[in-house]
């Protein structure tokens, strides 16, 4: 079964916004070749942005913000504003993480767009009053990850670019694998106790630094993605609109969860579209322990 007909249940207007992130995630395969260089501009948190990743950028905003008449704010990470378009009865507020996974870009490795949809809530929202929640990953095949609130679903991008169905109603197995960001020396007590726990009880490493495509590995396969807050940034370094409420809200709608460490994620109400946050997202088993440990240690 085909993207479109998949969506023949969901509102017209939501079925075409997914749809036209699904177009642009063709354009955006298509562009890998020749723009995977840097360019001399900066984003809001004054990383040098790769190309790619200001080309998608441009794109996305470009059709949804553009030309779609029912989005009303795009956020993107890669601009400084939320971007403000038509009236104030448009129903949909979008969040863009154009290419994550950037520096990994020139690498070849798996990268992605992840999206977050909002109707008739702004951006700044908590991440459980979203409306939808999708992503694409750029590997050895394109795969789209979408929920509109019931089950969560995977398609396959084939050679003429139409995504067909892979998996339907994807649940979050058990599984023995973790993925722990940041740098051990700067871990906070707690987090190096969780991780020792985790490798007591024969959990595997398997980490490649693009969030989308860990956390993707998880939904296949179970098990636990950190980046926790550490010495230096107890804030950690993942970004809550851009990217742990849109993949914490597909995983949560997996049987999965996503927490700071104290919490529920989608419950965290964000000050500014900046906002970085602790996050651990997979199985309820794996988050339940860091809560746990947690909240014996307050
Ligand atoms: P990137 O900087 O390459 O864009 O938040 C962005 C992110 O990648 C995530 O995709 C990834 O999980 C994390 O940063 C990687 O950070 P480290 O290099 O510290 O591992
Ligand atoms: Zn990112």
């Amino acid at each position: 079964m085909d993207l479109e007909t998949h969506l023949k249940d969901t509102p017209d207007d939501l079925a075409e916004l997914i749809l036209t992130v699904a177009e642009c995630s063709r354009k955006i395969r298509d562009a890998f070749m020749g723009k995977q260089g840097m360019t001399d501009t900066k984003n809001i948190y004054g990383e040098r942005q790769v190309a790619l990743d200001k080309w998608a950028d441009q794109l996305l905003v470009k059709r949804l913000g553009d030309d779609l008449d029912t989005v009303k704010t795009v956020a993107s990470e890669e601009q400084q504003n939320i971007l403000v378009y038509k009236d104030e009865d448009d129903p949909y507020n979008v969040t863009l993480d154009p290419v994550d996974g950037s520096s990994l870009i020139g690498t070849n490795l798996t990268v992605g767009t992840i999206v977050g949809i909002f109707k008739h809530h702004d951006v700044l929202s908590q991440g459980k009053k979203m409306e939808a929640a999708m992503y694409i990953l750029y590997g050895p095949l394109n795969i789209l990850v979408y929920t509109a609130g019931k089950g969560v679903h995977e398609f396959a991008m084939n050679k003429r670019g139409k995504y067909f169905l892979q998996r339907e109603n994807i649940r979050i197995p058990n599984g023995k694998i973790y993925a722990p960001g940041a740098l051990r020396r700067d871990y906070l007590p707690i987090h190096k106790k969780y991780i020792e726990m985790l490798e007591d009880d024969g959990y595997k490493l398997r980490y490649s630094g693009c969030f989308v495509a860990d956390v993707h590995q998880l939904l296949c396969n179970g098990g636990i993605f950190t980046y926790p807050g550490f010495k230096g940034r107890e804030s950690g370094k993942l970004r809550l609109l851009f990217e742990a409420n849109p993949m914490g809200f597909i995983v949560t709608k997996a049987g999965g969860a996503a927490s700071t460490g104290l919490g529920n994620i989608l419950d965290v109400r964000p000050s500014s579209v900046a906002d970085r946050v602790p996050i651990y997202i997979g199985g309820k088993k794996e988050i339940e322990l860091i809560e746990r440990l947690n909240r014996e240690n307050i």
